[in-house]
């Protein structure tokens, strides 16, 4: 068994299943999480991109001149394309991400829209240090760009973790730019993943045939529902697969049983106060220089530098 097969099979293994969001990404799921981020009940992803057209200049003053981008994923968002078109000549844009095909991917369309800006692609798994790449331009600085408030996938001290590496990245004089969903009225927040066309449940489902394909399982899709939680007093999203019935699945030579109603939490989406991360962030060695949000309050973009 590989590591990888083992570390699933511990999951689904333990009192309460559990199995990482990063297996909802195959290519129906990537496409899936684009119909999501263009769904009407999804507010993150159109408050982000408003958040940052709003605040574009100052962001990119704060920034300021030849500055190394570095963005933690894949990259090529309407966001990034957003901060390249605007950035004060920037010396070179570094998608990271553990998918050498989704970086080649993102690296064609920016190559097309930027040809004067270098790209320089990092395969690595961001949660863990890496080595940056050398540009043709010296950097003045690194800013970290970790859009999306994918850092909500994380649970708190991961998450810490994760800005840790992100710390180390910026090295001196370095900051981040980050993308973080906040607290709300529980009805947004559970309507944004209960979409009424069923593309989360969709996407949540997807991650079982991920499985089924690569790893060898034989999940009945059909025996599983879709079940997404805001739960206030933890401050996050729950999306769970609930077994409609007492059934047994088999993965990696292991019998899996499950009794009906009994859940794998797939993913959680930490939704955070702005107290709380900026709490979280000092944790990290980063201080909160700036916090834009939208009118509403729904989502930030917040502008960190080193603390120390
Ligand atoms: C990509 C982790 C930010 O948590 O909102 C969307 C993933 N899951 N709908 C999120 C997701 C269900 C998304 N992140």
């Amino acid at each position: 068994m590989t590591d990888e097969l083992a570390t699933i099979v511990a999951g689904l293994s333990a009192p309460q299943k559990i199995i990482s969001p990063k297996y909802f990404y195959d290519e129906t799921g990537s496409q899936l999480f684009d119909e999501i981020t263009a769904l009407p009940e999804y507010y993150l992803t159109d408050t982000e991109l408003d958040i940052m057209k709003q605040h574009i200049d100052e962001m990119a003053d704060l920034i300021g001149i030849e500055a190394s981008l570095i963005e933690f994923g894949a990259g090529s968002s309407m966001k990034t394309r957003l901060l390249l078109e605007h950035l004060h000549s920037p010396a070179v844009y570094v998608p990271v991400d553990i998918s050498e095909e989704h970086l080649l991917a993102s690296q064609q369309r920016t190559k097309k829209d930027f040809p004067d800006i270098e790209v320089l692609l990092v395969v690595a798994d961001f949660t863990h240090e890496f080595d940056l790449p050398d540009p043709a331009t010296t950097p003045r600085r690194n800013i970290v760009y970790f859009p999306g408030s994918t850092i909500g996938n994380f649970e708190h001290d991961e998450a810490i973790d994760l800005l840790r590496v992100m710390y180390h990245e910026a090295g001196s004089d370095g900051a981040l730019l980050i993308g973080v969903d906040l607290q709300k009225d529980p009805a947004v927040i559970d309507a944004a993943y209960n979409d009424s066309a069923g593309v989360t449940a969709r996407f949540n489902l997807n991650m079982l045939d991920h499985l089924n394909r690569e790893f060898g399982a034989d999940f009945d899709v059909d025996a599983f529902r879709h079940r997404a939680a805001y739960r206030p007093d933890e401050g996050r999203v729950v999306l769970e697969l609930v077994s409609a019935r007492e059934q047994v699945v088999s993965i990696g030579g292991r019998q899996i049983p499950f009794a009906r109603d009994e859940t794998i939490i797939t993913e959680y989406s930490h939704k955070y106060t702005l107290e709380g991360f900026a709490a979280m962030a000092e944790v990290a060695g980063f201080r909160v220089d700036r916090a834009w949000v939208d009118p509403a309050q729904w989502f930030s973009v917040q502008y960190c530098v080193r603390d120390r």
